[in-house]
């Protein structure tokens, strides 16, 4: 991995959307997702070339408090390690160790929290852990929408001020709301902006994730330029296949089928386009083995 690519570790409580949000961070399917604890078993680094940024996502903490007694006991009793071992099975909390194995080689920390839950006890013992290691944290409230729900109902704003509260009292002072899949994508750039934030004491990591940044949102201006030009194309498109209608003798059905096609294939083109664009931009699918080498 190169020296100047940030990494930044997605971390949190297994299932907080963590895989889920890297895959949008990435605009790419990475990883597996499931609504089960622990789908992903050991921390996997995936390199966004264009960004400059390396996403290391975590496996789930599970058993951080364990974990947490364990560390300590080790530094002050090294004499009772075997004792220790039986009182604490190192087999229960080995996803949290290679979570926060990963987390102390990484530059920034995305902590999730999934807001369907409250803040409990095993919270602040997973931000105890990462702190004993790192101290650049960004807290990301994730799961703040329901599909089809627009608006924040009373017992989900409960939470999210009870969310709030957790990330203030643990000192995490960087922190937003979130939804991976309804949320204003325009969010991803105060994250991003967090994480300049945090960077600015490595005036050369942050230099070039700055300028990555910007090809970024060059890029999504870009994107959404396109896609204003093809919808217009499409309208167009639209009043001319009516005016058609009206004026010949062709069945409705078979100027529908016509439109249908002749849309298709500006769609096809449109897409073609966004993946040329997109292969200058960085095609990070395939580098991501080359400089990253393995993952785990
Ligand atoms: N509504 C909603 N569901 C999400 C969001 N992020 C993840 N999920 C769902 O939460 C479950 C766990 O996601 P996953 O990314 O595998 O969590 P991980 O274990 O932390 O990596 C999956 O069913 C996802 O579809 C989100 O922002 N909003
Ligand atoms: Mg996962």
């Amino acid at each position: 991995m190169s020296d100047e690519k940030i990494s930044i570790a997605v971390a949190g409580h297994t299932n907080s959307g963590k895989t889920t949000l890297i895959r949008s961070l990435m605009k790419s399917n990475v990883g597996t997702i499931g609504d089960r604890a622990n789908v992903t078993k050991f921390s996997e680094e995936n390199c966004h070339d264009g960004l400059q940024a390396t996403f290391i996502d975590c496996p789930g903490f599970t058993k951080a408090s364990d974990l947490l007694k364990y560390i300590k006991l080790k530094k002050e009793k090294p004499d009772l390690l075997s004792q220790i071992a039986s009182v604490f099975n190192p087999d229960k909390f080995v996803y949290d160790e290679r979570a926060i194995n990963a987390i102390k080689n990484s530059d920034v920390v995305f902590y999730l929290a999934n807001l369907e839950t409250i803040p409990e006890d095993d919270h602040d013992e997973e931000i105890e852990l990462i702190r004993s290691v790192h101290n650049k944290i960004i807290g990301i409230g994730n799961k703040s929408r329901k599909r089809g729900k627009k608006e924040v109902d009373e017992k989900l704003s409960g939470r999210i001020h009870q969310w709030e509260s957790f990330f203030r009292k643990n000192e995490i002072l960087n922190f937003i709301m979130f939804d991976t899949f309804w949320d204003n994508p325009s969010k991803i750039i105060s994250i991003y902006g967090f994480v300049k934030e945090l960077l600015s004491d490595n005036e050369r990591k942050a230099y070039v994730f700055d300028q990555g940044l910007k090809r970024y949102y060059e890029r999504q201006i870009a994107i959404f330029k396109e896609s204003s030009d093809l919808l217009a194309e499409c309208v167009i498109k639209c009043r001319e296949i009516k005016k058609s209608a009206d004026e010949s003798k062709k069945s409705r059905t078979s100027l529908q089928e016509e439109a249908k096609k002749e849309l298709e294939s500006t769609f096809k083109n449109f897409v073609k386009d966004i993946e040329k664009g997109a292969s200058h931009f960085g095609n990070y699918k395939e580098k991501a083995k080359s400089s990253c080498g393995d993952t785990a």
